[in-house]
């Protein structure tokens, strides 16, 4: 960590990047330096690789869509909750051009790719990491900074019900809701408020699942016209396998994004078994418990 800090501090300008098509964890957490570096003089901005989904809007908009034509040369390029320079893709160009680079992490794939990297694969969330980064440079968690820490590990802790969650995540927490941030309005936006769309498109799911072995294998299937028909994208189909996970019974559930080119298939277990096998003779890979697969075979049967 203290590498890490090292550079922050010889920083006066940095560019705060994350994996592309940023997810709360990565928002949360972006914004959160963002704020942290303002508020010791230092210059910064948060580049995304694109407007981040609908749901997660409410957190902010301090940043800039990735320009091509626009390439910054920062003193420190900073990667947050990103496991692999392969996730800034076209963004790698700001990486490059910036003095020195370094990453704070929790993706367990990641092997370190900057001039410092500080890694911590047990941590359920990135901003988690930045909770303890901020404590140990003495960094004032002000409201601001609090409410985006807590978005970024709600997100990334399903709302604090994922086996991830550890005894700090509930003392974290604890610490920035006494920060009077409104963590009840956190909650609602990121996990129980959805489009029209995505709501009618999630009910044709369910009344189309597919069930095997009594109800222990379920699957759900996606085709890009279904997309099409509900109006929404690619990214409100994020976490549709919780769909037929969440079945009494189900012990392995699926689901199915049908695109042209393949068939993106997510594996989920609930505990009884090992889906990173299953993913493997797909040409995939993962967890015990998730899992995924990118398949080119034309038939879906
Ligand atoms: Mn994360």
């Amino acid at each position: 960590m203290n590498k890490v800090i090292d550079l922050i501090k010889q920083a006066n300008s940095v560019v705060i990047l994350s994996h592309d098509s940023e997810d709360a964890d990565a928002v949360g957490s972006s914004f959160a330096m963002r704020l942290a570096l303002l508020g010791m003089g230092k210059d910064a901005k948060c580049i995304f690789s694109e407007i981040p989904e609908e749901r997660i809007r409410f957190l902010g908009d301090d940043y800039t869509v990735f320009d091509e034509n626009d390439i910054p040369k920062a003193d420190l390029c900073l990667c947050l909750d990103c496991g692999d320079v392969q996730r800034i893709s076209k963004r790698k160009a700001i990486f490059e051009a910036s003095e020195k680079t370094a990453c704070i992490d929790h993706h367990y794939t990641n092997v370190g790719f900057c001039d410092a990297d500080y890694i911590d694969a047990k941590a359920p969330a990135t901003g988690e990491i930045l909770y303890n980064l901020f404590t140990e440079m003495g960094v004032t968690i002000t409201k601001d900074i609090a409410r985006q820490l807590y978005a970024a590990i709600s997100s990334d802790t399903g709302s604090f019900k994922y086996s991830n969650v550890r005894p700090e995540t509930f003392i974290i927490a604890s610490e920035l809701i006494k920060k009077d941030i409104d963590h009840a309005e956190i909650a609602r936006k990121l996990f129980d408020t959805e489009s029209l769309g995505v709501i009618k498109f999630k009910g044709y799911l369910m009344n189309n699942m597919e069930q095997y072995f009594d109800g222990k294998l379920n699957i759900v299937c996606a085709p890009d016209s279904l997309l099409k028909e509900y109006g929404i994208e690619e990214k409100d189909t994020g976490d549709i396998v919780n769909i037929p996970r969440g079945v009494t019974g189900c012990e392995i559930a699926v689901s199915i994004r049908e695109t042209p080119e393949k068939k993106k298939i997510s594996f989920r277990s609930n505990g009884k078994f090992d889906v990173s096998g299953l993913a493997e003779k797909f040409g995939g890979g993962g967890h015990i418990m998730a899992a995924g697969a990118a398949c080119r075979s034309k038939s879906l049967e």
